[in-house]
Order: structure tokens, then sequence, then C-alpha cells
């Protein structure tokens, strides 16, 4: 199998325990994230071969998180190491009525500060079957859009299909001058697979799809493979919050001509909801490589969402088993 190249900003995460305000906190437990190293780490646990490319200072903080995706079987010869500092995020999580919050401290990261010629894609890109960067590198700011380019410019080059995932993230795009539209309508007009639900679909083609049923996003998937040429796959999840420890969750692969929408299954106690959609996306990724059908991919994606909501931290690391014995409806230790 080719690898695949996942680029973005890595960061750490620091949680007080539930219940406990960051504000009041005197522990704080770390965790690796960054969306795409998510999906990278997903990918190579999987034994589908993952390639990093980021920027990340020299230092014992950027060494955690390089230990974890090597742990996971990541390749990171690709990771530029050097100036600056690791972008950090505070998650308090949620707590009986008291939803999760996030707080930003990632202003000025080694990766925010860095542009498009800071990296080598062309040998990053050699031999890769896939490219996957999504909507948070461009929310970074003006340099963060001019990365996410770079990027696409030379996958393009290289002629890698791109896989975009949206991942939306307001607080982001509201810290600067920004037209998050615009900017996503341009680099979604280069992807080949677009991760991301009816509602980004509205925001990319500014029209509003009242309703979530399956007509409607049947409808948000024409209209989406109508105005972005080049999009094969649209792929999105539908998550029904029960409370802050149970979701329902669907999932949901269009193709050109085809589509297939999985049942929805209940998922509770929910563990940790920060990075089920890359590993939603990854379970997709692995799929399409694989040539599979929608419904296998849609299967797939929200098996490996359902598994992320039961483990803590922000990426998860399954094997081919555990993926293939998964039953959504609880299993038992296995001895
Ligand atoms: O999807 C999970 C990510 O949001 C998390 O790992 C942190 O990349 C992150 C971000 O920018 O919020």
């Amino acid at each position: 199998p080719r690898p695949v190249v996942c680029f973005g900003e890595m960061l750490l995460r620091l949680s007080p325990r539930p219940g406990t305000p960051l504000a009041s906190a005197n522990y704080l437990e770390v965790a690796v994230g960054g969306a795409e190293a998510n999906v990278a780490v997903a990918l190579a646990s999987l034994d589908w071969p993952a390639r990093m490319v980021t920027a990340l200072p020299d230092n014992p903080l950027a060494r955690r998180a390089i230990g974890q995706l090597r742990f996971a079987g990541v390749d990171c010869k690709f990771i530029e190491q050097g100036e600056g500092r690791i972008g950090l995020y505070f998650f308090e999580p949620p707590s009986g009525p008291i939803g999760g919050r996030v707080t930003y401290d990632r202003a000025g990261s080694s990766f925010a500060e860095s542009s498009p010629e800071s990296f080598d894609f062309k040998a990053a890109l050699k031999g890769a079957s896939l490219l996957h960067l999504s909507g948070i590198t461009p929310a970074l700011g003006h340099a963060g859009v001019e990365l996410a380019r770079g990027a696409i410019a030379a996958a393009n080059n290289a002629e890698v299909p791109i896989c975009f995932d949206g991942n939306y993230r307001a607080n982001l795009w509201d810290a600067w001058d920004s037209d998050p539209r615009a900017i996503l309508t341009e680099l979604v007009g280069e992807a080949h697979i677009l991760i991301g639900n009816h509602r980004d679909i509205s925001l990319l083609l500014g029209t509003t799809f009242s309703g979530d049923g399956p007509d409607r996003r049947r409808e948000a998937a024409e209209a989406a493979f109508g105005t972005f040429p080049k999009l094969e796959v649209i792929a999105s999840t539908a998550r029904h919050m029960e409370s802050a420890t149970a979701n329902r969750l669907a999932a949901r692969v269009d193709l050109r001509e085809s589509h297939w929408q999985t049942d929805e299954v209940r998922i509770a106690p929910i563990v940790d909801r920060i990075g089920t959609g890359d590993a939603f996306a990854a379970g997709v990724l692995l799929r399409w490589l694989e040539d599979a059908s929608a419904q296998d991919m849609a299967k797939t994606g929200l098996a490996l969402a359902a598994m992320k909501h039961g483990v803590p931290g922000d990426s998860i690391g399954v094997t081919r088993n555990d993926l293939e014995t998964f039953d959504p409806a609880g299993s038992d230790v296995s001895r």
C-alpha cells in the first residue's frame, strides 16, 4: 500500500479532571492531538502506512507529541523540527449538564509560523496515495491559508488525490479577519474527498438545506458534486446528542453514482468525544484506499468513530482484528 500524507498542526491537550474548572485545577492530564495527526495514528495502527508532515519545536513537548506518532507506526521523517513552540489546548471535559469547553493557546506555534517553503512536499508526497488536510490549517490565519494552498499545489503537481475534512472551528476563524466560505470553497474545489456534514456543505454552497433527513442530505451532496467537479466522495456523520455521555450516531457516504446511510447506533457511556470525526475520516479513507463501496466506507467510518468515543485522548489506535470484531452493542473481555 502507498502512504497517506497527513498535513497539519499537532497540539498537546491539557485537561483537568472532569468537574474541576480549569481556573482552579491543580492537575492537568496530557494527550496528543491535531486532527490530521489523529487520522495518521488511526491509519498506521490499522497497518495502512501514514506519513505526518508538520512543524514542531525541538523540545521535550514536541518529543512527547512525536513519540505518540512513532508508537502508532506513523512515518515521522518529514516532521520539521526547529524554532518556536508547540500549540496547546486546554479541554474542560463535560461534566453532568455542563458541556465540554476548549481554550486554545496556540498562537505563534512553529506550524502557524511556517510557510509552504518550510516543507519538502515533493519528497513527502513521492509515491503517496493521498494528501489529507483539514479546515483547521486555513483557519489559523493568512499563513495557514498559504500552507493549505501550498500543500494542495504540491499534491496537484505530484498527481496525488486530496482529502479535505471541513473541521470547522468557529473560534479560530472568528479570531481574524477571515472569509471562511470563500477560502473553504477554493480549497474544497481541489479535493477528491470531502469529509463534512450537510451543514458544512450548506456553508460552502451558501444554501440552506432545511431538515436533516436522507433526502436533504442527498440533495446537499448532489449540489456539492455539481459545484465541485473534482469531488468523488462526500462522507459525513449525523449525531444526535442525548446527553454529555450518550450519543446516537449514523454515517453517510455519497459517491456520484451511489450512496449509503447506516442505521443509527447508540453510543454510551461516552469517555471522550474529541477526535471522533478524525476516527471516522480514517475509517472512510481506509476503505476508499482499498477501493471498497460506499457502504463499506460508511460502516467502517462509523465503527471507528463509535470506538473512539470509548477511548480517552484525541486519537485511537486499533488493530484490524479490533475493527473486525467490534460490535457497537458492546462486547465482553476477551481472554
Ligand atoms: O478533531 C480533534 C482535534 O480538534 C483535536 O485533536 C485538536 O486539532 C485540534 C484542533 O485544532 O482543535
